[in-house]
């Protein structure tokens, strides 16, 4: 079965697309299946987290149009951290719209994705066009798309049917289509990456006496964390094992934290666990 796969396994695998071989291939080499989500503000921020994370990840996941100081000067040097520790760099976009819009968002405006991110992703819901558009632009450089065929977020519409025409669709794009976020396996074919958001370890730390001074979140159960605007979190070890996905994806879980290098380390750790005994069931 796909998920009892390793992931060198599946890099190998001929239908494999070259963006998942090579995320697979750098997961297995840093054992790491961690995607940070870099939900910051400043450019300085992101290329710190990318400095620090950077050998810990295999993804960094980004949202390029909540920085107040975005600059193609940042964004290069985003891109040779990613050089050189090794991850790919993945802009959040969520493109929605028609083909020829979507060309469009992809490759100008302020931002000009398609010259920096690896990967991108896309909602389904305007149908196959919305793939076509981003493929004309994205192919040829060698990026790699993802399908949100599941969201975390309390009352999603990504209903089963949902789901379903979405991985079909990402059927007929294997050359541009390579995965899914999704809160668990939707594809059965073992070349198809899942990545799934809104994940946290459950278990609070015991507030050090500094938490207890510097950082008021910790007296703030954890069900009000993040979820007051309808996110909902699950563990990397449900995630991983339970439900079969490849990647988790991690913001505030890490973010929040006063050593967010060893907080990011403790998700590694419980993302890589997860997979090993996966694979070895
Ligand atoms: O269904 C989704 C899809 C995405 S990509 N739910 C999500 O939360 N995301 C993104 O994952 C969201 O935009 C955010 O950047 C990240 C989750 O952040 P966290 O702080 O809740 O871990």
């Amino acid at each position: 079965r796909s998920g009892e796969m390793s992931y060198g396994a599946r890099a190998a695998l001929s239908s494999t697309h070259p963006i998942a071989k090579r995320m697979f291939t750098l997961m297995e080499e840093k054992h790491t299946n961690l995607c940070v989500s870099a939900d910051v503000t400043h450019t300085q921020e992101l290329l710190e987290l990318a400095e620090t994370l950077g050998p810990l990840i295999c993804v960094m996941k980004t949202h390029v149009d909540i920085l107040q100081d975005f600059s193609m000067d940042a964004i290069n040097k985003l891109k040779e951290l990613s050089d050189k520790h090794n991850f790919l760099i993945f802009e959040d976009r969520k493109f929605a719209d028609i083909g020829n819009t979507v060309k469009h968002q992809y490759e100008g405006g302020v931002y000009r994705i398609s010259s920096w991110s690896h990967i991108i992703n896309a909602h389904s819901v305007s149908g196959p066009g919305v793939v076509t558009g981003l493929k004309a632009v994205g192919q040829s450089l060698g990026h790699g798309c993802l399908l949100i065929a599941q969201m975390s977020s309390q009352g999603a519409l990504t209903t089963e049917q949902y789901t379903h025409t979405t991985v079909k669709m990402a059927d007929s794009h294997p050359d541009f289509v390579f995965g899914f976020i999704s809160g668990s396996k939707v594809s059965t074919k073992p070349e198809h990456v899942h990545m799934t958001p809104g994940v946290q370890l459950q278990s609070g730390e015991i507030c050090s006496v500094f938490n207890l001074v510097f950082n008021p979140r910790c007296f703030v159960p954890r069900r009000f964390l993040g979820d007051e605007l309808g996110q909902q979190y699950t563990t990397p070890e449900q995630v991983i094992r339970l439900k079969g996905s490849d990647i988790i994806i991690v913001g505030r879980g890490i973010l929040s934290a006063s050593d967010r290098r060893k907080e990011a380390e403790k998700y590694r750790k419980a993302g890589w666990e997860a997979y090993l005994s996966r694979v070895s069931l």
